[in-house]
This record gives C-alpha cells, structure tokens and sequence, in this order.
C-alpha cells in the first residue's frame, strides 16, 4: 500500500513534493558549501549530507507560524523547512555582514533567525536543550499555543544538560519534542564508545515520557512520529523523545579526515539507504515524479544555489567597529 503512505499521514500530493525539494535544495547548498570550501571561499561547512530526511520529516510535523524550533548544527533541512533561505545560509557561509544568524561572527552552523522562530544554538554541544525547555516553560505560563522542537547528536546527548532538561521537562509536562539525530559518529568516537545502550529512546522511560526510536532515512515514519509528539504536546501531555537512527556522509566537517576511523567501504554500503534517493524512489512508485520533474526541480534549486553563491560571494563583510555589537551593550 506505498500509494496510500503519506495520504494516510493526511499528507496531500504536493506536501510530500515539498518536502522531497527540500531536501533536495538541503543536499545541493550542502555540495556547494564543499566545493566552496575546497577552493578556498569559506572557512568551514558542517554537513547534514545523510540526515536530511529526519530533519525535513521532523520540521513538516511542527507548525511553522507558532512552534519553535533549537536546530543542531546540521540541520539545514529544518531551517530551510521553517524560512531560512539558500541566500541567508550562504551568507552565512561566507560570513558576510547580512548573514541573518550572526552577521558574519559565528562559524557556519548556528543558526539563528527571530522572524521564523529558529532559535541559536551555542559552541558548546547541547546547551540548546535547556534552552527549549525554558521557552516551553515560558509559553506554558503566558498560555501560547506553541511546542519546541531540539535536536541533537548522540555524542551529544551525554552532555548533564540533556538530562536536566529531560527531567524537567517531563517533571513539568511542558510541550517539547527531543529529537536525537543518531549517526553514528561523535566526530571519530563510534557510537559504542559512547553509549551504555545503544538506544538512546530507552532513556524516555527513565525520565516519565515516551521515547521511540525511528528510521532516520524514512522521511514519512520520522513526520509520523514527530507529528504525534507534536499533538501530544499540545493536548498538554508533556514531552517525547525521539532517536533517528541516520549515518553521517561526509567527515565531520570540512577540518576533519575521516579515513583515520571508518573505512570507505562502510560509507558506500550506508550510502545504499541514502535517504533523498530513497524519498524519490517512494515519488516515483507513487507516480509522483518523473524524469521531466525531477528535472525541473533540480534546474530550479541550482538556479537558487547559484544566485545565492553569487549574492553572497560579492556581499560587504561587517565593518571591524561592528565587531562588538551585540557582544557588550551600547551606551
Ligand atoms: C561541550 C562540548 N564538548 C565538545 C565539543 C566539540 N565537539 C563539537 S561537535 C562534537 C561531536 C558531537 O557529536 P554528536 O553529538 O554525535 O553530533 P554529530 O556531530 O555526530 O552530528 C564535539 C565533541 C563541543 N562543541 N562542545
Ligand atoms: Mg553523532
């Protein structure tokens, strides 16, 4: 019944097409991210190159005019999904002053824009949990209709504020949704070098709220699942956490050498689960896409990717007395 998949979600035709394009559009600032950094244009890139499935998933279950979401540095799928454009991220990549997340001052990766509710994370990994747990706090006292949605690396989800934060949302059933972008990999450091239990959703039971875990390459399971965290919270039940099980293409960043830990041989077989192919095979097989569209869509997002390369390649940098802004206040 692969027909009636994302019709039995209450995903119409052009939702599920949405969705595929943007994790195209993810993927294709992604490539170009590298290539920029490889000829020498930017400083750095963080991929989301094989998560972008759990990402578009997630962000297409939360209602993007009220909810907020606490990305993770690799979620570009969920920042492109609630209003961040190809424009806006490449502007951060080349740490120009427009960038909408720090005006050029944070390394890629932060992301950060009021307007769309994205809220900025900090260097330190994880320290966006209790973040989302305090603005949940937050809308449950003013009584707004509003969850938070946070994600996170496994490795991450070691750190104390994971944990604090779990407790105390849980203790206080406050409307958030933990998602856990499992992939494999805490830069070098394999999951079982990290985790006592493999499954990071078993920690749920500890902490007094559900816990599931999902294949993080099957957009529709990961929107299915967020999509219920998402009504639960709002009918004031409290949190869920959910672990997507993904796998980390590309190295860690563009600083990091892989081949010292993982062979090429264990990238090329996860590749085989690529999680944009598989969503397109799933189009096909519903007769949703074909060669004409598929086509079209992807001159429509290079066209976007190059215009966004360009704007922002030829954008000013801050001016040196801007530096400070928003570090200290002004008198
Ligand atoms: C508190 C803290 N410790 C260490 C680091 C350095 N660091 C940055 S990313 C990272 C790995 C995180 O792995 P994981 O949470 O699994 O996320 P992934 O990068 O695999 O998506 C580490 C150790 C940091 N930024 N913050
Ligand atoms: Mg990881």
């Amino acid at each position: 019944m692969t027909e009636n998949r994302h019709k039995s979600l209450g995903l119409s035709d052009q939702d599920v097409l949405n969705m595929y394009e943007t994790m195209l559009l993810a993927r294709k600032i992604d490539e170009r991210m590298w290539l920029l950094n490889r000829s020498g244009k930017i400083p750095f890139v963080i991929s989301c190159q094989g998560q972008e499935a759990a990402q578009v998933g997630a962000a297409f279950a939360l209602d993007k005019e009220k909810d907020y979401v606490l990305p993770y540095y690799r979620d570009l799928g969920i920042v492109l999904a609630f209003g961040m454009t190809a424009k806006d991220l490449m502007l951060s990549g080349f740490a120009k002053a427009e960038d909408p997340s720090s005006g050029g001052r944070q390394m890629p990766g932060h992301f950060g824009q009021k307007k769309n509710r994205i809220v900025t994370q900090s260097s330190p990994v994880t320290t966006q949990v209790p973040h989302a747990v305090g603005i949940a706090l937050a809308g449950k006292i003013e009584k707004k209709d509003l969850v938070t949605f946070v994600t996170f690396g496994e490795g991450s989800s070691n750190q104390g504020d994971f944990h604090e934060g779990a407790n105390f949302a849980a203790v206080q059933k406050l409307p958030v949704i933990f998602m856990c972008e499992n992939n494999q990999y805490a830069i070098s450091v394999p999951a079982d070098r990290q985790l006592g239990n493999p499954r990071v959703s078993d920690r749920a039971c500890g902490y007094g709220m559900p816990g599931v875990t999902v294949d993080g390459n099957d957009l529709l399971a990961v929107y299915q699942v967020v999509k219920e965290a998402a009504d639960r919270a709002r009918r004031g039940e409290g949190p869920s956490l959910i672990e997507t099980v993904v796998y980390r293409f590309t190295p860690h960043s563009s600083d990091d050498d892989d081949s010292t830990y993982r062979t090429p041989e264990e990238v090329k077989q996860a590749k085989t689960k690529d999680p944009v192919t598989m969503f397109a095979t799933y189009l096909r097989e519903t007769g949703l896409l074909n060669d004409d569209l598929e086509k079209e869509m992807e001159s429509r997002i290079m066209e976007t990717v190059n215009e966004a390369t360009d704007y922002a390649e030829k954008a000013p940098y801050a001016a040196p007395e801007d530096a400070l802004r928003f570090v200290y206040s002004r008198e």
